[in-house]
């Protein structure tokens, strides 16, 4: 350890001075490990000990954070054997469109390799494609931890961290050998000191009070950003699931409660009376009263079944509605079958992570990593309890506020009023009041 160490400070990829941080901060000591693939010999001594570190655990593949670690994951897989796999940073939009590069299949396991950990958000963002690819991931194997809250960060969101070295382990060797004075060191140490977990909570707390606008600039997703400025503009995180008995009840219903929405959902499929110019109709009110439409289909067949299933069949679902929704369990085939017919109209998925029939509270999935996806959550009235037939309920307040969901979802809560119009008004501003509270 002590030889790597020296050598990466020979190399300047460990550097005392006074450096400007991404975050802003003014930090006396600097890493660069994209250097490293200049020294053949030092990138051959990281992938070994990053290997050994983890030689009781077998994985099937390896994976490496993008970009400084692709060549350390290169070298881990070529020396050891081990398939590799690669996250996509920009997601093209033509060809296979995916995600996640390789031959794996879907089971399998996957160890992240990452160079440097902060706090813990880069694993994370490769984390979350891996799991949605099918593949498991447990573990993450780093070079250096710079001990501000990765750690923890990472357990909790069910991966164990395994470092090589602490960053301030690095500064007692350098000190040790003569390669630094005592006020660098304890300028390094106290820096260090007084910023640990500071990254990840700067981190957690921005994205959970980034505002429906500022998120709107951040996705890329046409359908995505225009859901977050209607949010914005209507002051409405509020999705009406309209499940009544007949197309011109949910037009009628539409029409009223329009204006208090962002989204309205529909299940086309009980609509007894449907004929082809529902969605036209829809469409027209929608536009009317400045909401979106999302048709709870949720998808489970392979790619090529949703791709006919979504823009066939009598419902021709793809004409109408901006957003559709789908189950993982078919694995990754199925988010390319609907992005293939849905990206080139702009249009949004929604993937299932549980259902509120069915919830584990303990597994909650909590607000989502990327700022720029939507969390929606159906199961929503004004007070807690459930239905005849397993539905549960939580309020607006607990969905938004303690439970980090975006927009709330609700049907009878509304559509069995008295008068949904004034109901809806009502959940709207609870559903806005908890959005609220959780961005101050
Ligand atoms: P409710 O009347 O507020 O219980 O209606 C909830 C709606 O949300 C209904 O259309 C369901 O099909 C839909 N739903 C749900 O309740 N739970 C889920 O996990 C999913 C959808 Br996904």
């Amino acid at each position: 350890m002590e030889s790597l160490v020296l050598r990466l400070h020979e190399i300047s990829a460990v550097k005392f001075g006074n450096f400007k941080l991404k975050s802003g901060i003014s930090s006396p000591i600097y890493i660069d490990l994209r250097l490293v693939i200049s020294y053949p010999s030092v990138l051959r001594q990281i992938s070994q000990t990053l290997v050994s570190s983890v030689s009781s655990t077998s994985f099937d593949f390896v994976c490496g954070v993008p970009y400084t670690a692709l060549p350390i994951a290169t070298c881990v897989s070529v020396t050891q054997n081990i398939p590799m796999v690669m996250r996509r940073k920009e997601i093209k939009d033509y060809g296979t469109s995916k995600a996640i590069e390789g031959d794996f299949t879907p089971g399998h396991s996957c160890l992240i390799v990452e160079d440097l950990v902060t706090s813990g958000t880069s694993v994370l963002e490769t984390a979350a494609p891996l799991r949605a690819a099918g593949l498991k991931v447990s573990d993450a194997v780093v070079l250096i931890d710079r001990e501000q809250g990765g750690r923890a960060n990472l357990e909790s969101n069910g991966i164990k961290l395994h470092s090589i070295i602490k960053l301030t382990e690095m500064v007692k060797i350098l000190s040790e050998k003569g390669k630094l004075d005592k006020e660098m060191v304890r300028i390094v140490m106290r820096f260090l000191e007084e910023n640990q977990n500071v990254a990840a909570l700067t981190t957690q707390a921005k994205l959970k009070k980034l505002s429906f606008l500022e998120r709107a600039k951040l996705s890329k997703n046409p359908t995505g950003k225009r859901l977050f400025e209607i949010m914005a503009e209507k002051e409405s995180n509020l999705c009406l699931a309209a499940d009544v008995g007949t197309t011109a009840e949910l037009l009628e219903i539409a029409e009223k409660v329009g204006p208090e929405i962002c989204l309205l959902k529909t299940h086309v499929d009980i609509l007894p009376d449907f004929t082809p110019d529902f969605g036209s109709k829809l469409r027209t009110i929608a536009e009317k009263h400045n909401f979106l439409i999302f048709e709870d289909r949720k998808f489970a067949d392979i790619g090529n079944t949703v791709t006919m299933q979504y823009e066939g069949g009598i419902f021709r679902i793809l004409d109408w509605a901006d957003i559709v929704n789908a189950h993982i369990i078919s694995g990754p085939g199925i988010v390319d079958g609907l992005k293939l017919k849905g990206l080139p109209r702009g249009r949004g998925l929604l993937l299932l992570a549980e259902m509120s029939s069915a919830v584990d509270p303990a597994s909650w999935p909590g607000a989502p990593i990327n700022p720029s996806f939507i969390h929606a959550t159906p199961g929503v009235q004004m007070v807690t309890g459930g239905d005849a037939l397993g539905q549960q309920y939580n309020t607006p307040y607990s969905v938004v506020h303690d439970r980090g969901s975006d927009i709330i979802i609700v049907g009878r809560g509304i559509i069995k009023s008295g008068n949904p119009a004034e109901t809806a008004r009502n959940y709207r501003l609870q559903g806005w009041n908890a959005y609220l509270a959780k961005c101050s």
